[in-house]
């Protein structure tokens, strides 16, 4: 291996030694505490490290660093007290997670460091989003991301690379291409030369880097760094370099050529490193002996505090209240003066005053700048607030939720327009698994709401129509937010904006420009988890949300003499069980309407809870009404069969009967 020296000093060179010297002595250990049935799963990075030492010394402390499964360096050169790294690794109370996820599964503010989820991809969105504030904010930074070579077969890694690219972001995308994705080969994972070609097609510069050659990392990377400072842009890095064990320990290399391992064995970054400085006197033998023993004395001290420290202990109602972030809800009470407008109007009014009371607040969607996305609820926005903070967005939901939670771990606010719900299949992931666990994962927020705008009964098929609520109410650490009328839509819209916790807010695109309501004209919040007792009587409960409520009000209207409570929920998650507890104990009869198909819904669930509380009060069973359970249809006539509107009226009736 050569090694050219540049402009480097001595002291840079040793730096750069221990920086390697360290994680492959934890390593060492971790490999020795393994066989002892010690830790739990390992993914080892040895023959890497000058990878992970080399862009970590390159960037500054204040720059955020995205690592994966075989960066220890990245934690090791940030400076991490090893113990607490140990007492992650062992699940216990002062690691990074308290015990909830796993390995190199955390991240931490004190160091800059943003730490994966299992799914690989999604890492590199959030880079972007790391960027974007970074850059909106003229901070003059970088923020490097790692992925290896098989994650480069991932949707993600296209959207974040393509979504730097024409945002001119200042990432540096680290390729560790180390020859294998768990046990498939380069050459069955993509069909190109060098995974640094793929830049070209996404606009941005690439470079190609010996990554077990710790100077060429470091010098290379040091300098395009200061470049990109300088002049904000992507860029993106193949490292060339080899994985010397298995994909994580238990699962081993019989499928690696033994030629392959020799010929990379010849070029470990760190004993090629150490002959060098030993060869050219820039370190002496009784200098790294005395190194590896100090380092060696410190893995020992932080292991025993490690493993003195007690086993986390489980806390039911602490688990539960850290699932999402504390939320200080501020209540702002709605002055008189009203105006008469539609839906579609009220959602708009509460974006535009909330970008007016959050400077730090950015709207992401596709096509929602000059043209003012495809609802027009963004129309005229752009001359107020300018293109840098209503963004249009490539075709990429994925890449932009990611972006999204990236803004807000840089300490920003994100509304991302779903062109319609149904899209969010296509960035279902980053919110599922990164979105509404990072809170319970490692205490950090994801302040940004996802505008949904959903719902059937518009002629508009099985693409353009479905409510898919039942998709997120599922899951832990997401909050629901389901309007029915104009002043609930800007009140609630407002507080899902305040929340920093993550928010899939639903607008049915059937009341958007047919329900008018009367609006206070200033911005004014609506708390979560209160449902609204829109009628009250007392032989039958009510229970529905967004155009369900609509269709009831019809019907009840229509039906004088059923004397019922009507509830609105206007919020699925947190969920008011109260309100509806309370109705049943009074009326003894239920009803709930939702217009998604009713397997797996809501619905389900509210029956099962009111059975289990109320089950002594209720003088008929419980009736749930919902679609059928098929796709939403295109034609009218098929479509008013599917949508639970009449069922509802003769189930209605059915259940007065009783
Ligand atoms: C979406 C997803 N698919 C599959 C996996 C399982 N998996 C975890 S790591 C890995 C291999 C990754 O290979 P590469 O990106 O080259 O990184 P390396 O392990 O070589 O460092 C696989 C298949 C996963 N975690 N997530
Ligand atoms: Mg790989």
């Amino acid at each position: 291996m050569r090694y050219h020296i540049g402009d480097l000093d001595q002291q840079k060179m040793r730096d750069l030694y221990v920086g390697m010297l360290k994680p492959r002595m934890i390593e060492e250990k971790m490999l020795i505490l393994l066989r002892q049935g010690k830790i739990s799963k390992w993914f080892s990075g040895i023959g890497q490290e000058a990878i992970s030492v080399g862009v970590t010394q390159a960037l500054k402390d204040e720059e955020y660093i995205l690592p994966m499964h075989r960066n220890l360096g990245v934690f090791t050169s940030r400076n991490i007290p090893l113990h607490r790294l140990f007492s992650q690794w062992q699940g216990k109370q002062s690691g990074f997670t308290q015990g909830r996820d796993r390995s190199f599964h955390f991240g931490t503010q004190e160091y800059k460091i943003v730490g994966m989820i299992s799914h690989l991809g999604p890492q590199l969105g959030v880079a972007d989003g790391i960027a974007l504030a970074d850059l909106l904010g003229r901070k003059k930074r970088v923020t490097a991301v790692f992925t290896g070579e098989g994650a480069t077969s991932e949707g993600d890694f296209h959207e974040a690379l393509n979504i730097a690219s024409v945002w001119n972001l200042p990432v540096l995308f680290c390729i560790e291409n180390n020859g294998y994705g768990l046990s498939t080969p380069t050459n069955e994972q993509y069909n190109c030369e060098h995974l640094a070609d793929r830049a070209k097609g996404y606009g941005m510069e690439s470079r190609i880097i010996d990554g077990n050659n710790i100077l060429e990392v470091f010098s290379k990377v040091d300098e395009l760094c200061k470049a990109m400072r300088k002049r904000p842009r992507p860029m993106l890095l193949e490292f060339k370099t080899f994985r010397m064990r298995g994909h994580e320990e238990a699962s081993g290399t019989k499928y690696v050529p033994d030629k392959l391992m020799n010929k990379w064995a010849k070029k470990d970054p760190i004993a090629n490193y150490e002959t060098f400085l030993l060869e050219e006197n820039i370190i002496s033998q009784e200098e790294v002996d005395k190194l590896k023993e100090e380092i060696s004395e410190e893995i020992n001290e932080n292991l025993k505090m490690a493993f003195d420290e007690a086993p986390v202990s489980s806390n039911e109602t602490k688990e539960l209240s850290e699932v999402y972030h504390k939320f200080d809800y501020q209540h702002i009470e709605s002055k008189e003066e009203v105006n008469n407008i539609r839906f579609v109007d009220a959602i708009s009014q509460g974006l535009e005053q909330s970008m007016y009371r959050h400077n730090e607040l950015i709207i992401m969607g596709q096509d929602i700048a000059d043209y003012g996305g495809v609802f027009k609820i963004t129309e005229g926005f752009t001359s107020k607030f300018g293109k840098s903070r209503v963004r249009n967005t490539p075709i990429c939901e994925s890449g932009i939720v990611s972006t999204a939670m990236g803004l807000s771990i840089n300490g920003m606010k994100a509304v991302v327009e779903m062109q319609f719900a149904d899209f969010v299949s296509s960035g279902f992931n980053p919110i599922v698994n990164y979105l509404a666990k990072v809170h319970y994962r490692w205490n950090e927020k994801a302040d940004v709401v996802i505008r949904m705008p959903c719902g059937g009964g518009v002629g508009a098929g099985p693409f353009h129509s479905q409510t898919n609520e039942a998709w997120f109410t599922k899951t832990p650490g997401l909050k629901v937010v389901y309007p029915a009328f104009p002043a609930d839509a800007k009140g609630l819209l407002n507080t899902a904006i305040n929340d920093p916790n993550p928010v899939l807010f639903f607008e049915h695109k059937g009341l958007y420009r047919s329900v008018y309501g009367d609006v206070p004209k200033d911005y004014y919040t609506i708390p979560f988890g209160k449902a609204n007792l829109l009628r009250t009587g007392n032989s039958i409960t009510v229970v529905s949300y967004g155009a369900g409520i609509h269709w009831a009000l019809e019907v009840l209207e229509k039906h004088p003499i059923i004397d019922a409570d009507l509830v609105d929920l206007r919020t699925l998650q947190p969920l008011d069980m109260d309100t509806v507890y309370s109705s049943v104990k009074k009326t003894g009869k239920l009803i709930i309407l939702q217009e998604d198909t009713l397997f797996g819904g809501i619905a389900s669930d509210i029956s099962a809870m009111v059975m289990e509380e109320c089950f002594q009060y209720l003088d008929a069973p419980i009736k749930r009404v919902g679609s059928l359970e098929t796709p939403v249809p295109f034609a009218k006539i098929l479509e008013e069969n599917y949508l639970p509107r009449q069922r509802f009226e003769s189930e209605l009736l059915n259940l007065h009967a009783y």
